[in-house]
């Protein structure tokens, strides 16, 4: 299930009973409206069918996987992940092109980040062109729709 926090273990608890840290999934601006809108720019899925894509892919690894219009809760759950996460996959959305709050969170994160977009950025507008979140991210995924989760996870699966 897709929503602001869905989690399966509580925030204060992330870890499952294994001990295996979580894998971070943070999403950006408007993403909670995927699937309605633009479908030959981001697809038809919803972000409730991607986040259940992310969680078949991660198998016993433990998920939280989230989506807020908000870029201080997107700092604050930066935050939150370097206590917490094994990896980070964020689709920081529009704020990938305007946030420096973002990229000083994310510089503090000591273990591999892989930035997502759905669509080619580099395809698009200019202002599309130039993210902030790529100058520290490990990996950048752009361009193969919702799929490009998918293979987020299996990539940091291989990598943690
Ligand atoms: O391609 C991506 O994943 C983006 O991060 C999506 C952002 C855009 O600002 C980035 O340049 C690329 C926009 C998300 C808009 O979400 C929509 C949701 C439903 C319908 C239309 C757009």
């Amino acid at each position: 299930m897709a929503g602001k926090t869905s989690d399966p273990q509580s925030a204060s608890d992330p870890m499952n009973a294994s001990g295996t840290k979580p894998l971070y999934i943070l999403n950006g601006p408007n993403l909670n409206r995927l699937g309605q809108r633009e479908p030959s720019i981001y697809g038809i899925a919803t972000l409730a069918q991607i986040e259940a894509q992310c969680r078949d892919e991660a198998g016993a690894c433990p998920v939280v996987f989230r989506q807020t219009n908000s870029e201080a809760q997107l700092v604050d759950w930066i935050h939150e992940a370097i206590d917490e996460a094994s990896a980070i996959v964020i689709n920081p959305a529009a704020y990938s092109f305007t946030s420096i709050a973002i990229l000083d969170a994310l510089k503090m994160f000591p273990g591999p980040i892989i930035e997502l977009h759905i669509s080619n950025i580099h395809r698009r507008e200019a202002h599309y062109h130039r993210s902030y979140v790529s100058l520290v991210a490990t990996a950048v995924i752009a361009g193969l729709g919702p799929a490009g989760y998918r293979l987020a996870v299996r990539a940091l699966r291989e990598m943690t």
